[in-house]
């Protein structure tokens, strides 16, 4: 057994008893060079957690509007009032989508906006309460705390006055999205004007608090170190011991077209190592999406063998990743999931947002 071997397997060991692993063991796996090793002991440890289950649900991503008063660096798909490429759906238009969705068979859907310049806190608690009056059996999730401090900012309301009115409008649980990378460093680099990292985390602190569940993020291969990235990951895990509120962790690969950050996209390893110390470090989040739409099909069933639990899902009609140039579909089918889990040697497993099952596709 060399070294390394040894090393990979310390960690799983640590990590199977219920002990967590440090900042100097995770930058040591993440600078491994035994990527199949690596991937083997997250998914072993993924594996006890799920039994070779991985979890997809059938959704709808709306974007009410792309019109946002930040311009983050990072970000193709904001534009402001004016802009060519600008729109605005109206409450009807929403329901559309979502009607065409529900038909389709859609639990869940997720909701992330711009900021937009013009509308009031009560315009995006409507879209919400619209959502749910109209269908009321289908999961609403909507808004990341980047949204939820700008709500408070326009209305002079606090955090946890926003989210219990988004509560009573609807709202069921909150995406992960906006943290980024979560330090100053970055933050002042990338997006200046956004939520700070202590901020992001105390929104899903007060989240968690009311009963809502949440996601987390980690938006990787731009400006940011090894280092930043565990030590992201390890303020999440932070959180989760206080909380246990975030139900999974999806990796976002950055995708810099049409962008004003000037980096190649960074590689498969480094995707599938992110997957990988992701699941190791993170032991106490439930799951690790293998987002296909920003990893692509072809790593994010890899992924599934990688420490990935989860697929996100049919999704439908992706916007955000697409105006910064990915090349993966913008919708799944569910028949197309359940074939990725399957030949990835899985059992697909189809959920609401919640994750209660809805159907073991054995
Ligand atoms: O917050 C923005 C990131 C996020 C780019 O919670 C970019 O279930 C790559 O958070 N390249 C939105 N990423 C996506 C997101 C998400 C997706 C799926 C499921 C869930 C969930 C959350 O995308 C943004 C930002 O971090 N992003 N621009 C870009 N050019």
């Amino acid at each position: 057994m060399t070294v390394e071997d040894k090393f990979l397997l310390y960690a799983l060991e640590k990590v199977e008893s219920g002990e967590t692993l440090s900042f100097e063991e995770g930058i040591r796996l993440y600078r491994t060079q035994d990527l199949l090793g690596l991937g083997h002991v997250a998914d072993k440890y993924a594996t006890k957690l799920h039994q070779g289950r991985v979890y997809f649900v059938v959704n709808r991503h709306i974007n009410p509007t792309n019109y946002c008063v930040n311009r983050c660096k990072f970000c193709a798909f904001s534009k402001s009032k004016g802009e060519k490429g600008g729109y605005e759906y109206t409450l009807r238009e929403i329901e559309e989508k979502a009607r065409r969705a529900v038909e389709d068979g859609a639990r869940e859907f997720h909701v992330v906006s711009g900021l937009h310049p013009d509308w009031d806190f009560g315009h995006y608690v409507e879209i919400v309460k619209k959502l749910k009056d109209k269908f009321p059996h289908v999961h609403v999730k909507a808004y990341t705390a980047v949204e939820i401090e700008h709500f408070s900012k326009i209305s002079g309301l606090s955090i946890e006055e926003v989210l219990n009115k988004l509560k009573e409008a609807g709202l069921d649980s909150m995406p992960g999205g906006g943290a980024e990378i979560l330090n100053d460093r970055v933050r002042s680099q990338l997006c200046p004007e956004k939520t700070s990292w202590k901020r992001w985390l105390e929104i899903h602190k007060t989240a968690h608090r009311l009963g809502i569940k949440s996601n987390c993020t980690m938006l990787f291969g731009h400006v940011e170190s090894i280092e930043d990235r565990i030590d992201h990951l390890l303020k999440l895990r932070e959180l989760q011991e206080e909380t246990g509120g975030f139900q999974a962790f999806i990796p976002l690969p950055f995708h810099p077209q049409n962008t004003n950050v000037n980096v190649n996209f960074t590689t498969g390893v480094d995707m599938l190592k992110t997957i990988a110390v992701s699941r190791l470090i993170l032991n106490n989040v439930p799951h690790i999406k293998a987002y296909w739409v920003m990893l692509g099909e072809g790593i994010a069933q890899v992924a599934l063998n990688f420490g990935a639990t989860d697929m996100e899902g049919t999704v439908y009609e992706e916007k955000i990743t697409h105006a910064a140039g990915a090349s993966s579909p913008q919708g799944l089918s569910k028949k197309r999931l359940i074939k990725l889990i399957k030949d990835a040697g899985k059992i697909p497993v189809e959920r609401d947002a919640l994750y209660n099952v809805v159907k073991v596709h054995a």
